[in-house]
């Protein structure tokens, strides 16, 4: 209830801050997309965790208040970092359920990237797989929306929980990113490995670009790259970065 008033003062004073979290491509031997990630920081209880924070905003309204704001901070840092548009292919957004079935909200997000003068396909949204079992009409509407303006979707989470042929083929994904908890016995439990390289072969044979969430060790690494995995996020390439960092670990692996 103290955190629900403290969102409110923070929504109406604008005081989340966006992290960015690189994505390496074993190909390209670089980084080639960004995830926006928010934070928010109490003043006295120090940093409030996202599964927090958006569980709460998620109740309301304050999703949807949140999602814009976020959406002018990452655009507004875009267009002030010209440098990084021409080094990476797209930015990453999570956008929540309840968030998407709002009426109106999807052509709000599109209006405020034309409004920055970016081009759409410079976004892909990141909808997870229990969004896309809350199966609806508005939220297939806002997928057509998006994916009309230019706008890549990528199924996040995918293996978190409700992870079925049926979840991915609901919307028109283009890219599907694989839980971390997936990794977990991986290095150890062949079954597990097997399962995961079965996975990856699976949804490329679909024709989905695969996203490995969560390398940790050069032990994953090596097994994700050999099972035919090119994008990787997590904390063997990089944690989640201020804006400034951000800049400086992207710009400086040239
Ligand atoms: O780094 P991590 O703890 O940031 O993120 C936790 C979860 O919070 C992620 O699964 C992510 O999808 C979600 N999340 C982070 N920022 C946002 C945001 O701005 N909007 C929404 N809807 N979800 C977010
Ligand atoms: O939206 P999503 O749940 O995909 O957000 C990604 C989450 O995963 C963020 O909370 C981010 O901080 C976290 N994350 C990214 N890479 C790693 C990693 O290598 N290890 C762990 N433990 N968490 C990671
Ligand atoms: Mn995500
Ligand atoms: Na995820």
């Amino acid at each position: 209830q103290e955190i629900e008033s403290f969102l409110e003062t923070a929504l109406e004073q604008d005081r989340f801050e966006v992290y960015y979290q690189p994505v390496y491509s074993l190909r390209k031997g670089g980084y080639v997309t960004l995830e926006a990630l928010s934070r928010l920081r109490h003043p006295t209880l120090g940093p409030v965790a996202p599964e927090v924070f958006i569980g709460i905003a998620e109740k309301s309204d304050q999703i949807a208040r949140l999602g814009l704001l976020q959406m002018r901070r990452v655009c507004r840092f875009l267009k002030e970092h010209r440098e990084l548009m021409e080094q990476i292919q797209n930015v990453k957004i999570n956008l929540s359920p309840t968030e998407l079935m709002k009426s109106g909200h999807a052509g709000r997000l599109i209006g405020i990237i034309r409004e920055f003068g970016l081009k759409p396909s410079y976004f892909q949204f990141e909808i997870t797989e229990t969004v896309a079992t809350e199966y609806s009409e508005s939220l297939s509407q806002a997928a057509a929306e998006f994916v009309e303006a230019g706008i890549g979707l990528c199924l996040d989470d995918f293996g978190a929980g409700y992870a079925n042929l049926n979840t991915v083929l609901k919307l028109p994904f283009s890219e599907i990113k694989l839980d971390k908890s997936l990794l977990v016995g991986i290095c150890e439990d062949d079954r597990i490995a097997s399962f995961y390289q079965s996975i990856v072969a699976a949804l490329q044979n679909m024709g989905y670009a695969v996203i490995a969430e969560g390398v940790e060790t050069p032990k994953e690494l090596g097994l994700v790259s050999r099972w035919g995995v090119d994008l990787i996020q997590g904390y063997y390439f990089s944690r989640p970065l201020p804006g400034e960092a951000l800049l400086s670990a992207v710009l400086d692996r040239e």
